[in-house]
């Protein structure tokens, strides 16, 4: 038996027995590229969302809320930096995912190439967007790659703190003056969709997911963890006292689930492809920080090297 042989029936054995893939293991030339390129871009899709949030931290309406939002956005950059240091576990250098992020070459989030107009898109983001993502990342937990997977357990923590605070901001303007309520209301119509865009194409539209699912990478499909979202926020929004911007919405017994309409799909991919509302302005913002940030960079490696120097 190869070396190549062994490394192959000890993956395949450790994918059966549900144990974890480590970076020292074998793993197959796709596994890894996959596993780069969802890493890379779950890391992309932390930091990019820190700009439509950091938005408000100026404009908060109180100085607890802007405390609290300050704590939140520095947690999303926490989460890129489990995130990225996971992916460079696999080969792949933290400069060479910038380079390919600046260069449109990494993808990040359709979500965060939409504007934040008002705070109550803040609530939505914590309320929907992080109740999105943590849909989607509690079957990332029990992914097959040791590193990524133990990563998302403390991220999950996190999120499901992020989602109570905006849900908490939905409620508090909920209930408050009918400007509040109609502000809540205009960021329910705003979010809801891109919202449900988070979880990617249809099933069928999917070109990963069958080979994700089958080396245990993604546990649901994109369908599946949309429909748990549905099912999870609709009864939210009631609480709220608040509409889902869909005609179509409506419970079905027989399946047990909601019934709701169809996406936009020309949205979705015209999003993806660098054509919303705010690609650009997220995309320059980030390159002018990374050049920004240029000597931060400089500094701690000119201070690392001298300390291995004194060590040597
Ligand atoms: N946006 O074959 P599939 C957060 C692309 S974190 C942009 O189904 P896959 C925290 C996909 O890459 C949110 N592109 O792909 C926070 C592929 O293109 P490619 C991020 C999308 O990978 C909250 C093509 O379409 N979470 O919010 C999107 O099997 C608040 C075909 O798609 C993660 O990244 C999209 N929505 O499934 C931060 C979770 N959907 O790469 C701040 C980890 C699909 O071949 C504030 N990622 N595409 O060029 C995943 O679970 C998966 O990658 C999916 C997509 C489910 C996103």
């Amino acid at each position: 038996m190869t070396d190549r042989h062994r490394g192959e029936a000890r993956f395949e054995a450790l994918l059966a027995a549900e144990e974890k893939v480590e970076p020292p293991d074998w793993m197959p030339d796709g596994y890894r590229k996959t596993l780069i390129r969802q890493i890379a871009q779950h890391a992309h899709s932390e930091v990019i969302g820190m700009q439509p949030e950091a938005n408000w931290i100026s404009r908060a309406p109180t100085l607890k809320r802007k405390a609290i939002l300050m704590a939140k956005v520095q947690d999303e950059a926490g989460h890129g930096l489990y995130l990225y240091s996971a992916a460079e576990t696999l080969g792949i250098t933290r400069d060479e995912m910038m380079r390919l992020l600046h260069e449109g070459k990494h993808k990040y989030s359709s979500i965060f190439n939409y504007p934040t107009l008002s705070w109550a898109d803040i609530g939505c983001i914590g309320w929907l967007v992080d109740g999105a993502a943590i849909t989607n990342q509690v079957m990332l937990t029990r992914c097959s790659y040791g590193p990524y997977a133990r990563g998302m357990v403390r991220i999950c923590k996190e999120e499901s703190f992020h989602q109570r605070q905006g849900f908490e901001i939905m409620a508090t303007l909920s209930r408050g003056t009918p400007a509040q309520r109609q502000m809540a209301q205009d960021g329910l119509d705003r979010w809801w969709w891109p919202s449900l865009m988070m979880f990617g194409p249809h099933d069928s539209a999917s070109t990963h997911s069958r080979q994700s699912m089958e080396w245990k990478i993604k546990r649901v499909s994109n369908d599946d963890l949309r429909q748990q979202f549905v099912d999870m926020t609709v009864p939210q929004a009631e609480y709220l006292g608040l509409a889902i911007p869909d005609p179509d919405l409506r419970w079905n017994a027989e399946r047990g689930h909601y019934d709701f309409g169809e996406i936009d799909w020309d949205e979705f991919w015209a999003v993806v492809k660098g054509n919303g509302p705010m690609n650009r302005e997220r995309i320059a913002h980030k390159r002018a920080a990374w050049e920004d940030g240029a000597w931060v960079r400089e500094a701690a490696a000119a201070y690392a090297a001298r300390r291995r120097d004194a060590v040597a």
